[in-house]
């Protein structure tokens, strides 16, 4: 914590200042004349605060959000009012629907010119209302501590989620003297011990458990708690939509991730299931199958863990909800006294579903993508940070890769495409010197692939993967399989990937043939530099389950990515 003397600053300063007392390291920024004052203050902060100068707001935000899902911790993105709202409006719904700590501070109109329709003026509270946990906005520099203070507040605990805080001009530049506010400690809620003890029951009765995984602010100790419980029991382990390292894919107890392009099998075996321990994850839309995985009465019991009641019994209802702070309830639930498990061979068959689900198989063209993704697995550095954009492209390493214990995977459930450019620059910034991999398509590629340029200006170097298919594949997909043949508004012409980043001064290489991909990943790891790898993909192969052929002629059986 960092106590200022009361000494007069202007409200510019005491936001700096507030940010380093809360512990609040990386502001990712695009600037604007809203908010010089804070920049001045930020300036005068830079021995605390990592300042990032990004090329679009979007890409601010995404970056400040992947640090926020990367540590349970929040990091601040900073743009303009206006136009610099608007842009950065997509990061807080990924922060929003993926339950990602966030502050984003939006520069403000003076107050004095308030409902004047001034330049750039947005009331931000109405604009950002459904799309943030908490919008306020800072009129008085003496309440900066106070705000800053509650924003972080709110961001943190519960179910975490994106706070905006928009900053009047004048303020900024006021002189008050108001005192730094440094962290509290809040003792996190705990389980129930009778709730965790009638878990424990409706385990000891069950014989094909399934555990469902995901949610955020996992530290490491619960991490390898949540690990310990899982194991223990053998209880077979799926994870959520997106949340393909939540659970050490290593693991013979691992079977694979419930989402939108997931393995039809598993699906399927998912509802054999006679009781379900959900822990962290929502039971979300793309998770649940379209809320279709069970009946919504008459299915598996069903435990819920997740630290807002609000999200337990939301569609499912639950024989058991537990309001918990996953890492509290994943240190309790190790306690437990073991029981019975029956269910060897349920868990083994899961997992043999899902090793041979990771069998590469022949596809056409001269590029198997498959077989990249399975040569990336070995390649990938131990503890790699993989971050995936929204698109098709993301089942290839969701079927094929099994992330190890210590690689982390962030990609967003609202399928905000242009996210995973950004996240992987973001979390190279944040943890230099840990390998950084983005899997994006052509079409996320050229949304916000640019902030590549952010990488090279502030010494970062994530390695970019371009699934190149000449096409919005996803939605090409959804087109042959309900209008076969008319294709409309989704072919793209793309540019020379690698000559592109060639041009900002990084490595780049196209690959068209399945053996140029290990040794491609290998000169990018090795060059230093952020790095690109186009897969000229051969777009008929328009998913690992599908060709565009297969689709025109059995509409309505394969499902693919958002
Ligand atoms: C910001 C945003 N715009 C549009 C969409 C709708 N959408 C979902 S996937 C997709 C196509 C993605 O294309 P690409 O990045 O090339 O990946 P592919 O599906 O071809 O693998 C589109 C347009 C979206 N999810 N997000
Ligand atoms: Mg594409």
């Amino acid at each position: 914590m960092d106590m200022q003397a009361t000494t007069t600053r202007p409200g510019g300063r005491i936001l700096a200042d507030a940010l380093v007392a809360q512990g609040i390291e990386h502001v990712f920024a695009v600037p604007g004349e809203s908010y010089l004052d804070v920049l001045d203050g930020l300036y005068a902060r830079q021995d605390r605060i990592n300042l990032v100068t990004c090329r679009f707001e979007a890409g601010a935000v995404h970056m400040a959000e992947a640090y926020g899902k990367l540590t349970g911790r929040p990091a601040a993105a900073m743009v303009t009012r206006g136009p610099g709202a608007c842009h950065a409006s997509i990061g807080v719904h990924v922060a929003m629907q993926d339950s990602t700590p966030l502050l984003l501070f939006v520069g403000q109109i003076p107050f004095e010119e308030t409902d004047r329709d001034s330049f750039q003026e947005v009331d931000y509270r109405r604009m950002f209302g459904p799309l943030a946990k908490w919008v306020t906005q800072i009129d008085d520099a003496a309440r900066i501590p106070e705000l800053v203070a509650h924003a972080v507040d709110v961001a943190t605990t519960g179910r975490p989620g994106p706070v905006v805080i928009a900053l009047s001009e004048g303020m900024q530049k006021h002189l008050v003297d108001v005192p730094d506010l440094g962290p509290i400690h809040v003792a996190r809620p705990q389980p129930d011990p009778t709730a965790l003890a009638h878990m424990a029951d409706l385990l000891a009765s069950a014989q094909r458990p399934l555990a469902i995984l995901g949610g955020t602010c996992w530290s490491d100790a619960g991490r390898a708690a949540i690990h310990a419980f899982l194991t223990a029991r053998n209880i077979p382990v799926a994870v959520g939509f997106r949340r393909q390292a939540a659970y050490d894919g290593t693991l013979p107890n691992f079977v694979g991730d419930l989402g939108v392009g997931s393995d039809p099998a598993l699906v399927a075996r998912a509802r054999e299931a006679d009781l379900i321990l959900a822990i962290g994850t929502r039971l979300g839309e793309a998770t649940t199958q379209g809320y279709q995985l069970f009946p919504a009465t008459g299915g598996p019991a069903i435990v819920h863990v997740h630290p807002d009641p609000a999200e337990i019994g939301r569609v499912f209802r639950p024989a058991l909800g537990i309001t918990a702070d996953l890492n509290a309830f994943a240190v309790q639930a190790i306690a437990l006294p073991p029981g019975p498990a029956p269910w060897a061979d349920w868990t083994a068959s899961l997992r043999a579903l899902r090793e041979a689900g990771r069998v590469v198989p022949a596809y056409t063209g001269t590029l198997n993508v498959a077989q990249c993704m399975r040569d990336l697995e070995r390649l990938a550095a131990p503890d790699a940070v993989f971050t995936s954009d929204a698109g098709n492209f993301a089942t290839w390493p969701a079927r094929f890769i099994n992330f190890g214990p210590d690689q982390r995977m962030l990609g967003p459930t609202n399928g905000a495409m242009g996210y995973g450019v950004p996240a992987a620059v973001g979390a190279a910034l944040a943890f230099p010197g840990r390998q950084c991999i983005a899997f994006v398509g052509d079409g996320g590629m050229l949304m916000t692939g640019t902030e590549i340029a952010t990488a090279f200006h502030h010494g970062a170097a994530p390695i970019v993967i371009v699934f190149n298919n000449a096409m919005y594949g996803t939605i090409r997909m959804y087109q042959e399989r309900s209008y076969p043949g008319r294709v409309s508004g989704t072919g793209l012409t793309n540019p020379d990937f690698a000559a592109l980043i060639q041009s900002f001064g990084g490595h780049g290489e196209a690959v068209s043939d399945t053996a140029a991909f290990a040794p491609a990943f290998q000169r990018a790891a090795a060059s230093g530099k952020p790095a690109l790898i186009e897969l000229r993909m051969d777009p008929e192969q328009i998913t690992s389950r599908a060709t565009i052929a297969q689709l025109r002629a059995c509409t309505g059986v394969v499902k693919g990515a958002k």
